[in-house]
């Protein structure tokens, strides 16, 4: 990702890629969309000094469309020129971090931001202009969306923006924990996460979790401020906050996009119910009723991650039949030595099977696959564009491991995103909607089936029968519907905090409150307002918006439906595997290829027939571990 604080906001790299956000103007659709998309803030002022091609023409002469149609031609130019440098600013810092490069982004990213207060403020001069053609309309909207942390048009206050937010994610990347005294071998994020996967021993398991979770707390006054300075910003562009700007893109009105993420979380609770109610039997065999008791939330730091938002490192602990063959990548990647190169020439040669270009030789010249010895990096996985002209690259710190293999295909997908959307304008160069970017590679590794593992040698045995396929949709389950609670609970909780809705005086608490309320865990310790929680989650201290994740645990399982059904797939659809298929890579092509130039409900379509992003396809997925779960909870005290 990488979103760096800011970039996350507008450049392209973006782990996710796109850090814009986009919206627009919805045509039509069930979800009560509104709005043309031209619509511009409600709230914006008249620019002071115009940005030197954002002007129109004098006062006298009304606007026409045409001017609209030229100032969005040259904002998609002039965007470019500086999200390139944002972009490659952003590289330098995230692949070398020193003071130097920190500023040095810091910097840059005051420029953008300082270019965007004006032109958004322009562009709202076209407000009242009849007979806008589509496109024009659409980048118009796209542009007040398209930083997710606005800086107020103050030069002091931009200035402080831009440095606090390079700073708290350097905060994190540079986040260590060296014993309880301080004094011990330091251990960062990587091998503390390692002792999180690995270990069982509860007060292992207990440091590790705890010593992570104090790298935040000096975040906390600069989180503060972030807050302060980002919602003016937000405010002066017509938004109520930033959470508001956030959520009007997806093209409908913010107060329905709530609704809309309610909804499919609605869908698929019970499903992460059962789950969470089986995984805590199991655990409180592992570690005693008295640490895991009944009715009562997890304790956050027993579920293998630190976060406690996917649990297949645990997938050991709830295997549910012995005997069966291995599903363990891990080992034969270790065994058959796979470096990084392999392991994402593996990935690629999944993509180009479905007769997808292969990747571009800078990519092989130009990615960080491996952490360097010698310098300070971030390692949360990433994918750019640092060019904006198919300059594709991953950032990583790979090892060889069956989670990092995965993410690779998570990374490339939103490379594959961007291979295919290059040429089209700047403001158009993101995903029809955030959890779209996010769920293209991990509707490719639905298709990683344990067949396509043998057939690369990853495995040894497929398995069989109805005790292979309940071990098998078990270790999906603790990847795929362990997340989805977290993936919604990060922003409910940023939501309202931009909102006011939560002081800082309660910064702390009302984050607990939120993983007891959607995860069912608490925290291990007994935790107070010195602590900053949120901020130990990259996304938080990187100003990464974090529901795309959820829409696109979601979206996956609804892309793999359509995949399977272009390719011809018979029968369930966890059987469905469509490596080699060149029809389903066609139907991927086409909409990557439509970038945000359309509605994602348009996009949707283009892949799915569908309209609505529902989560139907992830219910059918795991329908018989879902019946099978329900047979073990029988006599359970389930719930929390
Ligand atoms: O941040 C990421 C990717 C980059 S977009 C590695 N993910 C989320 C996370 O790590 O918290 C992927 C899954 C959720
Ligand atoms: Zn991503």
């Amino acid at each position: 990702m990488n979103h760096t604080p800011f970039r996350s906001f507008f450049l392209r790299a973006a782990l996710m890629a796109v850090p814009l956000a986009a919206s627009a103007g919805c045509t039509s659709s069930a979800h009560g969309l509104t709005a043309a998309a031209s619509e511009p803030a409600p709230g914006a002022t008249p620019a002071t000094v115009p940005p030197q091609s954002a002007t129109t023409q004098a006062d006298e002469a009304p606007l026409t469309a045409e001017d609209a149609r030229q100032f969005a031609t040259r904002v998609n130019d002039e965007l470019k020129r500086l999200w390139v440098k944002q972009a490659t600013a952003e590289w330098i810092k995230a692949t070398y971090i020193t003071d130097d490069t920190e500023r040095n982004a810091a910097s840059v990213n005051e420029e953008v931001m300082a270019y965007l207060s004006q032109a958004i403020q322009q562009a709202a001069r076209f407000k009242d202009v009849k007979g806008l053609d589509a496109e024009s309309a659409r980048v118009l909207r796209l542009l007040r969306l398209s930083s997710t942390l606005p800086a107020p048009n103050e030069p002091a206050q931009r200035a402080e923006l831009a440095s606090i937010a390079a700073k708290l994610e350097g905060l994190y990347g540079k986040g260590k924990y060296c014993g309880k005294d301080g004094k011990g071998a330091c251990k960062d994020l990587g091998e503390l996460s390692d002792v999180m996967a690995d270990s069982r021993d509860y007060n292992t398991l207990l440091e590790a979790w705890v010593g992570w979770h104090a790298i935040s707390q000096p975040m906390r006054p600069l989180y503060e401020r972030l807050v302060t300075l980002s919602n003016a910003g937000a405010r002066e562009i017509g938004f109520q906050d930033l959470g508001a700007l956030w959520r009007s893109n997806y093209d409908m009105p913010p107060e329905a996009f709530e609704q809309e993420a309610q909804r499919l979380w609605g869908q698929v609770k019970p499903l992460y119910d059962d789950l969470h109610c089986y995984v805590r039997a199991r655990l409180a065999k592992q570690y005693g009723e008295d640490k895991v008791p009944a009715g009562k939330a997890i304790p956050a730091h027993l579920l293998g991650n630190m976060w406690a938002q996917e649990w297949n490192n645990i997938y050991g602990l709830v295997e549910p039949y012995k005997g069966q063959p291995s599903l363990d990548v891990d080992a034969e990647l270790k065994k058959q030595k796979y470096d990084a190169i392999r392991m994402v020439k593996l990935g690629e040669g999944f993509f180009t099977s479905l007769g997808l270009k292969p990747l571009p030789e800078t990519f092989w010249q130009n990615s960080q696959f491996t952490k360097p010895r010698d310098r300070e990096v971030v390692c949360h996985a990433s994918a750019w564009d640092v060019t904006y002209n198919n300059d594709l690259r991953i950032k990583m710190c790979i090892k060889p491991t069956e989670e990092d293999l995965v993410t690779i295909h998570h990374e490339l997908g939103h490379d594959y995103y961007y291979t295919y959307y290059y040429k089209l304008p700047v403001l158009f160069q993101q995903g029809a909607n955030d959890g779209f970017h996010e769920a293209i590679g991990d509707a490719i590794t639905l298709s990683i089936t344990p067949g396509y593992l043998k057939q690369v040698g990853l495995l040894k045995d497929v398995p069989q029968g109805d005790k292979g396929l309940i071990n098998l949709q078990m270790k999906d389950a603790m990847e795929k519907v362990a997340f989805l609670p977290f993936g919604l609970l990060v922003d409910q909780w940023r939501w309202e905090v931009f909102s006011g809705r939560v002081k800082p005086t309660d910064y702390n608490a009302s984050w607990w409150a939120l993983r007891e309320k959607y995860q069912g865990v608490r925290a291990p310790v007994e935790r107070s307002e010195k602590d900053f929680d949120a901020g130990a989650k990259y996304h938080v201290p990187a100003n990464v918006p974090y529901t795309r994740y959820f829409l696109a645990r979601i979206l996956q399982f609804q892309f793999h439906r359509a995949l399977c059904q272009a390719a011809g797939h018979q029968g369930p659809l966890h059987e469905c595997s469509i490596y080699g298929n060149k029809e389903a890579g066609k139907r991927l092509q086409a909409m990557l290829e439509l970038g945000a130039s359309k509605p994602w409900p348009e996009a949707l379509a283009a892949l799915t027939g569908q309209q609505e992003m529902d989560a139907s396809a992830m219910l059918e997925y795991f329908t018989p571990l879902r019946r099978w779960l329900q047979e073990q909870n029988k006599g359970q005290q389930c719930g929390w």
